[in-house]
């Protein structure tokens, strides 16, 4: 039976690659983002191989989310497979020197967002009692860097909650797995330095990991056989030996 999937944060970087990834294997597609256009033009490009439906909301705005995934038309109400991908890292200061602003954004977006959209979906896979979640947490969720503070705290959320996911949603025969990568050439980056140059710098030097590598091993988890729950994964670029140990021009 076709599956459908919904991907938090599908207008770029890993959750648009996953969305691609999804739709070369015919897994039906609700796209969620802020930034509309894009999700009309991934929409376009991708309905070419497989139904899609596309959802624009802040999942940081609670009645937004609740409403959105209620909205969800006929066909598109079952949802198989949950991406909580959205998410991003706002700054990176030292704790005293730190906006509360960025803090704010980070634990809304990253933690809060992921347990708005997790509650608005979780009831239909309890009552069918199947579902697979897949929290995109991160190197930073488990281990501190310096600077990385909130980012850090933030991914530590969403391991916990991870974890607490699988004890209690393990009756229900639903699986649940953290996807955690270290550095992945997107726009993350430049949302972490509000489009200042030092976000070129980051990935520089060194072959850092790309969208459609965390894609290729998300559709490597979705796909196993029913029995096999992939649970956690840590996944690295060559060069990345943990938060601080990059090596560069070799
Ligand atoms: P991108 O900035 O390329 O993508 C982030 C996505 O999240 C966008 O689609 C964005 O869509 C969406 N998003 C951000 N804020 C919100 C919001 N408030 N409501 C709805 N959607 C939102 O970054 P990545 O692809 O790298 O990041 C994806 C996930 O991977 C994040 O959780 C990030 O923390 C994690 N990660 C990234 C790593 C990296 O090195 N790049 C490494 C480890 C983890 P829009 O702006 O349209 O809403
Ligand atoms: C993104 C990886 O090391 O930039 O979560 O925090 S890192």
């Amino acid at each position: 039976m076709t599956k459908t999937a919904l991907i938090t944060g599908a207008t770029s970087g890993i959750g648009l690659a996953t969305a691609r990834e999804f739709a070369k294997h015919g897994i039906n597609l609700i796209l969620c983002g802020r930034r509309l256009e894009r999700l009309k033009t991934i929409q376009n490009e991708l309905s070419l191989l497989t139904d899609v439906y596309i959802l624009n909301f802040d999942v940081s705005h609670k009645t937004e989310t609740s409403k959105a995934i209620e909205s969800l038309p006929e066909d598109f109400k079952v949802i198989d497979i949950l991406i909580n991908n959205a998410g991003n890292a706002h700054g990176l200061d030292p704790i005293q020197d730190g906006s509360i602003d960025d803090w704010d954004a980070m634990m809304d977006i990253n933690v809060k967002g992921l347990l708005y959209v997790s509650k608005a979906i979780i009831p239909q896979m309890t009552e069918r009692q199947s579902g697979h979640i897949i929290n995109i947490g991160s190197s930073a969720g488990k281990e501190v860097y310096p600077k990385g503070n909130v980012y850090c705290a933030s991914k530590h959320a969403v391991l916990a909650v991870t974890e607490g996911m699988r004890i209690d949603l393990n009756p229900f025969g639903i699986k649940v797995s953290a996807i955690n990568p270290g550095l992945v050439e997107t726009e993350f980056s430049q949302v972490r330095f509000k489009g200042d140059k030092k976000a070129n710098e980051v990935y520089k030097g060194f072959k850092a990991l790309q969208a459609q590598d965390i894609a290729e091993i998300i559709y490597f988890v979705v796909s196993r056989p029913d029995h096999v729950n992939i649970a956690d994964m840590l996944i690295f670029p060559k060069a990345q030996a943990n938060s601080v140990t990059v090596k560069k021009n070799f």
